[in-house]
């Protein structure tokens, strides 16, 4: 059989039985996830419909302003995902601190970690937005998971992806063995293998930044911009801006197109140079992505799988995209990083 009509399901199934010691565990797991994404999508689809737009009043540790849509996303997520018995932990980056799983319900040997719904304040402009995910081992004592269960390098994760609800939704992912897409059939409900090992161009067309920012970026940061704008792309043009605000759909189109996104820690706040994305709910599954698809992530100095988390909601600086692009960057900011 081609990869026509091959749901996301047998395909993970197939790649499973290439593994003799695999118990079905990871399987399950990312059955349960594709199932909430399938009711998240729903949802994001008739969000101009419904009453769902706009925000509930409440803000998020980030003291950001929750949107319904946020909300449901990470309730029908901790939802589809308490009672399974593959996991020991969850956290999610519009949660303060860890979600245990419920007494009830068997423990598993898996961490999650997610963003329900990222690129949330494009919502009510119709917007691409995303769920992102990042799935590790326990290595805790015990059968709950601890906070020491999420606080792990990159480097360890088993799985990541995220699911984009654009034009179409698509779901990403890798176990470590290549990336490949599925995409939403929703004439059936299922996700049907759209492309196969991802591979991304050694190096881009498109940079994806916040210019706004500018006036607050280290001189590195400044330096290579406008190295972009002046030197040459292979084809000989200068690269061309691409930023739509929205991490998963910048992240995705320069997967597949070519190129490079940049939030780089900012001056806005001397004292917290960091950037704004966070370490384990957006750079870490993002950048195991990346580099199983042939490029690398980084924060102007370390790679970003090599990280040791400290704290829950930790920020980190995210350059990452096509690997000849991010090393050139790191060669800018090497005599003046930030970091
Ligand atoms: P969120 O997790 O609160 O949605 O914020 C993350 C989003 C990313 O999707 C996007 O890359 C970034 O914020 C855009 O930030 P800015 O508006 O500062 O450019
Ligand atoms: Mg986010």
């Amino acid at each position: 059989m081609g990869n026509t009509g091959m749901t996301a399901q047998r395909h993970i199934i197939g790649q499973e039985r290439k593994y003799s010691q695999a118990t079905g565990s990871l399987t399950g797991l990312l059955m349960d996830l594709i199932y909430a994404s399938k009711v998240i999508s729903r949802e994001v689809n008739k969000a101009g419909i419904a009453d769902v737009l706009g925000i509930t009043g409440t803000k998020n540790i980030h003291g950001e302003e929750v949107k319904k849509l946020d909300e449901y996303a990470n309730d029908r997520l901790f939802q589809a995902m308490d009672h399974g018995g593959h996991l020991c932990i969850m956290a999610s980056e519009e949660q303060d601190e860890i979600i245990p799983i419920p007494d009830e319900f068997p423990k598993g040997k898996y961490v999650l970690l997610f963003d329900p719904l990222d690129g949330s304040s494009n919502i009510d402009v119709n917007v691409s937005i995303g769920t992102i995910f990042s799935i590790h081992r326990k290595k805790s004592d015990g059968e709950n998971g601890k906070l020491e269960d999420c606080l792990q390098k990159g480097r360890d994760q088993v799985a990541a992806g995220y699911i984009i609800y654009g034009s179409s939704t698509m779901l990403v992912f890798t176990t470590g063995q290549g990336v490949n897409g599925y995409t939403l059939d929703p004439s059936v409900g299922e996700f049907i293998l759209s492309h196969e090992d991802i591979k991304t161009p050694s190096k881009g067309i498109m940079y994806s930044i916040n210019e706004g920012n500018a006036n607050f970026w280290d001189e590195g940061t400044k330096k290579y911009i406008r190295y972009l704008k002046e030197k040459d792309t292979a084809s000989g043009r200068p690269y061309s801006l691409r930023y739509i605000g929205s991490l998963v759909a910048d992240f995705h189109r320069n997967l597949l197109q070519g190129g490079i996104f940049l939030y780089p820690a900012d001056f806005k706040d001397p004292m917290k140079p960091k950037g704004k994305l966070r370490l384990l709910y957006e750079a870490s599954p993002l950048a195991f992505i990346v580099e199983q698809a042939g490029g690398i992530a980084t924060d102007g100095k370390n790679n970003i799988l090599d990280i040791q988390p400290a704290e829950l909601h930790q920020k980190v600086p995210l350059i990452i995209g096509c690997k000849k692009d991010v090393l050139k960057y790191q060669e800018f900011v090497a005599n003046d990083s930030p970091i």
